[in-house]
């Protein structure tokens, strides 16, 4: 009996040791550029919120905010090697790295935000989130970007012609570099958190990005001249490391993987919102929003979607995006 309910008394504490394991905690660490408060940011709070009622507690998401783990391209190499667990980033930074993405990164390559949203919840989005695992990172979801454009400290730009020599920074990604070349002016590859000091400091005259980071990243105090040529509409992407997936089990795998989904329709309402109040601070403040004719630059782009749709996969990836109603 005394050798009973020792062995019980020792089945318990073995039992509840167990159950403290599994109760410990894993918080996954991630990254954005954006500040706290921005609908990206705001976005994978509220996918960690999901994520940690669906495990009960074993999984949570801090979000490293305001480029705290580094600017984009040293982040996606630390998520590839699985130092950083979680990161929320432009697809723009990974054309060098996934040549999936520079299809959907093309200028023009959609005609609008809602016909980007049908593409990318649908099976050719589901394509490029899987090409992501060749380079060691899953793709759980694509978010909203808006439209970017170019703005400068300079001069309105009524016509492409204005642009000409004219020096704009862009996101570190071939792509978005021969996008400003063959429009005539000249690009200058760099992190997003020195734009705003290149721009004061007359480094570069413009640059380019859609109303919540020209506004956020308080680049409309220094560039006050806006053109709506609304070049991309380049999807966000949230990856995760695929050496911290590794260690989800299936079922996590999959709570993790329906968060993401989830939190798009989340964003997607912050997004809209932010657009229209980002857009009222910095006309209040005194930007000036000028028209384009956009057909000039669309034509511009023909040698570089010949650059980037170099292979038949690619062309017809691209086919498709447009067939896309
Ligand atoms: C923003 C995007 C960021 C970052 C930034 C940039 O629109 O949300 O992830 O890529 O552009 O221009 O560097």
């Amino acid at each position: 009996m005394l050798h009973f309910s020792k062995l019980t008394a020792a089945t318990f504490a073995f039992g509840s040791l167990l159950v403290g394991i599994a109760n410990a905690e894993t918080v996954l660490r991630s990254a954005d550029t954006h500040p706290d408060g921005y609908p990206t940011v705001e976005a994978v709070k509220y996918m960690g919120e999901l994520i940690k009622q669906r495990t009960d507690g074993r999984y949570s998401v801090e979000v490293y905010h305001s480029a705290q783990l580094g600017e984009e391209k040293d982040t996606i190499e630390q998520t590839q090697t699985g130092v950083i667990d979680l990161n929320r980033v432009s697809m723009g930074p990974f054309n060098g790295i996934v040549p999936e993405t520079a299809v959907p990164s093309l200028p023009y390559m959609f005609r609008s935000v809602e016909q980007m949203r049908h593409v990318m919840d649908g099976p050719i989005g589901d394509e490029i989130l899987k090409a992501f695992e060749a380079h060691d990172l899953i793709g759980l979801a694509f978010y909203d970007s808006g439209a970017r454009s170019f703005y400068n400290t300079k001069k309105d730009i009524a016509s492409i012609t204005d642009m000409k020599g004219m020096k704009f920074r862009v996101i570190q990604s071939d792509v978005f570099v021969d996008m400003v070349n063959a429009l005539g002016a000249n690009a200058t590859p760099m992190a997003y958190g020195e734009v705003y000091s290149a721009l004061q400091t007359g480094v570069i005259d413009g640059a380019e990005n859609n109303w919540p980071s020209f506004e956020s990243a308080k680049h409309y105090e220094v560039a006050k001249h806006y053109t709506m040529d609304q070049h991309q509409i380049v999807p966000e992407v949230l990856v995760m490391a695929k050496a911290s997936w590794d260690k989800l089990s299936p079922e996590d795998q999959a709570i993790v993987r329906q968060a993401a989904k989830d939190s798009v329709v989340k964003m997607r309402e912050l997004w809209d919102a932010q657009e229209k109040k980002s857009r009222d601070i910095v006309e209040k403040a005194g930007v000036k929003v000028s028209e384009i004719d956009k057909q000039p630059l669309i034509d511009a782009m023909k040698p570089v979607y010949d650059k980037y749709l170099s292979t038949p996969a690619l062309k017809d990836l691209a086919t498709r995006i447009q067939a896309t109603k």
